[in-house]
């Protein structure tokens, strides 16, 4: 008994070499059996109790049906050179719990049991959110194109962090909705699950409010630029029955300058001369003590909570100006007034946004992380409840004052690098590495692979953010270990100012797939060791051509060359 054990894992661990994984992101845990199962021509799906599971494994029959790949770079055993066993005639799909909400701390954990024998197979999920991620893993088990075969393995995976997102900025430059839907598919494919929508910005105001509709006919680039109730539904929708939360942000007080086109009388400093008032043109930001300023960005809070059922909300709060305030009469004589720096004016208006968000919606609160540091900073810290998105310092500065981080840091995830330096009126407003600063001092770790794989470079959008780059990243690099639970995931950022549907697939894939494999199978493989960036490249490589092949406009890797010739 126990010898024939002994003999029959060590044929496991034989076949189960790392090599023939060509899944991505990667399980965590893989045994392969060494055989693969034709696919009986009336292959079908059992036992799905939800709409959403049922729409996955149709969808999923559809591309097994029709895709045409097989992994070119990665060494695998050709299906002809296995032993075939046999057709696979169904996929029983067992679910726990078939009504739980898709929300943060949803386990997304299965097992798929394909037997070397073909006949059936099993996807085991305690929940429907994990049967979809599992139907994911296997469509990626066939290959043979028009000859299709199941690669048969037993696979054990859940997640290594909950949230695992892309911020997409549809202001700065308006993406249709096709597009937003095509982005949440292929975030499906890559196992990334939330989509925090930065859906209005100085420039445009695309989101139709029922409750302010002036907001959008005067803001938004025209008419059809917008996204009406529909739309949305339609996205949150989409979103949701391929386990993709879909979360919004309306970002304030700064960055908020079109609101001045409807309401002038609850913004300061609307002046055509921006350079030392905001960020980037045009100038203006929400008045902070205008009671009527209140009211409409409750109004906002109030429609955008109701519309969104995710219990994040995204309340922005970046990037304010404290000039553009002290310069405003009004402003300036409430400061004098009642001794108040424009931080602790900034505090305390944040103060109100969150204990309403708080009290009048059944939200929880996420903010970016420049206002938490002026609350931190002027003795007024905001409740630990309040999730603190980061982009510009290291995550431990927040998670060691007791909050919750979605970490999302610049010199790693914002995508949007593109065209050099944007100039108006002769000024340049960023967007061109002009420091020789080429990797954070928080991850030090990383900084040989980035030297090696070509992540030099400026800062902020500079240099050009390599997949080998992101690939690098560990969510909680400098977190002490009892606070690394706080750390409850990653945002990869697309800002607009120069990008836009044109290029949309190219700049986000496949490099925000080289992030979702960190944050769905962690940095670290099951000896604790770091993934390389050479075991992955091949796997990486195969996996380009396979979202290519599944309508995703992905950059290419390499010259199709190297997969002609992949030796
Ligand atoms: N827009 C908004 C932006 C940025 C932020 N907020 C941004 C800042 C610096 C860089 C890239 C983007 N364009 N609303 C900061 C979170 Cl390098």
């Amino acid at each position: 008994m126990k010898i024939s054990f002994a003999i029959a894992s060590a044929a496991l661990l034989f076949c189960a070499v790392d090599a023939e994984t060509f899944l991505f992101p990667i399980p965590q845990e893989v045994e392969w059996t060494g055989h693969a199962a034709t696919l009986a021509n009336d292959f079908w799906f059992s036992g799905a109790q939800n709409d959403f599971v049922q729409d996955a494994a149709s969808r999923t029959l559809r591309t097994i049906r029709k895709e045409k790949w097989d992994p070119v770079q990665v060494p695998y055993e050709k299906p002809a050179a296995l032993e075939k066993t046999g057709a696979l005639r169904t996929l029983k799909i067992d679910v726990k719990d078939n009504k739980v909400q898709l929300d943060m701390g949803v386990d997304e954990s299965y097992t798929l049991d394909v037997p070397a024998s073909g006949g059936s197979a099993t996807l085991t999920a305690p929940t429907w959110v994990g049967a979809i991620r599992g139907l994911e893993t296997f469509s990626q088990l066939v290959t043979g194109g028009d000859e299709p075969v199941v690669h048969t393995a037993t696979i054990k995976d859940s997640p290594s962090y909950g949230h695992r997102g892309i911020s997409l900025d549809t202001a700065r430059n308006f993406y249709p909705v096709a597009d937003l839907l095509r982005t949440i598919d292929a975030m499906a494919f890559n196992k990334l699950n939330v989509f925090h929508w930065h859906v209005t910005d100085s420039q445009s105001w695309p989101f139709v409010f029922k409750s302010h509709p002036e907001l959008s006919d005067k803001g938004a680039y025209s008419k059809k630029e917008t996204y009406s109730p529909q739309d949305v539904q339609k996205v949150i929708k989409y979103g949701q029955s391929r386990g993709v939360r879909v979360y919004v942000e309306i970002d304030m007080p700064a960055h908020t300058a079109v609101i001045g086109e409807t309401h002038p009388d609850v913004m300061t400093c609307m002046h055509e001369f921006w350079g030392p008032l905001a960020a980037e043109p045009p100038a203006g930001q929400l008045s902070p003590i205008s009671e009527k300023g209140m009211q409409l960005v409750q109004d906002l809070i109030k429609e955008a909570t109701d519309i969104f059922p995710d219990s994040l909300y995204h309340t922005g709060g970046d990037e304010i100006n404290g000039k553009c305030w002290e310069l405003d009469k009004a402003v300036g004589d409430y400061l004098k007034e009642h001794n108040l720096t424009t931080d602790e004016l900034w505090v305390q208006w944040t103060h109100k946004l969150l204990d309403y968000v708080n009290t009048k919606t059944k939200k929880r609160p996420v903010i970016w992380e420049d206002p938490v540091n002026a609350a931190e900073s002027t003795g007024s810290p905001f409740d630990k409840n309040t999730v603190v998105q980061i982009w510009n310092t290291p995550p431990a500065n927040y998670t060691s004052k007791g909050y919750d981080v979605i970490v999302s840091s610049n010199d790693y995830f914002y995508l949007d690098c593109g065209n050099g330096g944007m100039y108006k009126n002769g000024v340049q407003i960023g967007w061109v590495g002009n420091d020789d600063r080429y990797i954070s001092p928080t991850q030090q770790q990383t900084k040989d692979d980035a030297f090696n794989y070509g992540g030099i470079g400026g800062s902020w959008c500079a240099p050009y953010k390599t997949w080998q780059r992101l690939y690098t990243f560990d969510p909680t690099y400098g977190v002490s270990k009892d606070h690394t639970g706080k750390v409850l995931g990653v945002e990869m950022a697309l800002w607009s100012e120069q990008s836009g549907p044109t290029v949309l697939d190219s700049k986000l894939w496949p490099r925000a797939a080289a992030g979702a494999e960190v944050f769905w199978s962690g940095p670290y493989d099951k000896n604790n060791k770091r993934r390389t960036l050479a075991q992955v490249q091949p796997r990486f490589n195969d996996w380009v051509y396979r979202l290519q092949e599944r309508g995703i406009a992905a950059m290419p890797n390499q010259p199709k060359y190297c997969a002609k010739h992949p030796q």
